[in-house]
């Protein structure tokens, strides 16, 4: 929890820099797309860093609302999502609100709130948990926001 407030502090300071550098020049209606990375790829199903695990993730509303809450639902082919979040990677930033996670027991999750608070390439985290006890990661590309 503490970690999550510090990075939200310092993103939005990142963020605030950001925008005083670029200045006048920073485009709001561009959607960011050109801070996409080559390897940007919008799936919503994805396999998880460890190979194990097939992870979907739907939200509500669809698309989603730049700067508004919304809510995550997950699915997995295995193990246990433990913990989502969402950031931006190439800002070195989280999100301002902590979403809650509820285990709805059959294979599904659901997480919210999630709010994007900028437009650009944001990447939303799943982790799972095997029976071992080992994590993995699923990362899904978002491109904030249509
Ligand atoms: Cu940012």
């Amino acid at each position: 929890m503490r970690f999550t407030l510090l990075a939200s502090v310092f993103g939005l300071l990142a963020c605030a820099d950001k925008t005083e550098d670029s200045g006048a020049s920073h485009d709001h209606s561009h959607h960011g797309d050109d801070e996409l990375p080559d390897d940007f790829d919008p799936a919503t199903t994805v396999t998880s860093d460890g190979g194990t695990y097939t992870v979907s993730y739907t939200t509500n509303p669809s698309p989603i609302p730049e700067s508004d809450e919304f809510a995550v639902s997950f699915s997995t082919s295995g193990g246990t999502i433990i913990a989502v979040d969402g950031t931006m990677p190439t800002h070195g930033h989280g999100m301002n609100v902590t979403p809650v996670l509820t285990d709805n027991g059959d294979g599904t999750y659901s997480a919210s709130p999630f709010a994007f608070y900028m437009p650009g390439y944001w990447v939303i985290h799943a982790t799972i948990e095997g029976e071992d006890g080992s994590t993995e990661q699923a990362s899904f590309d978002v491109d904030c926001c249509e």
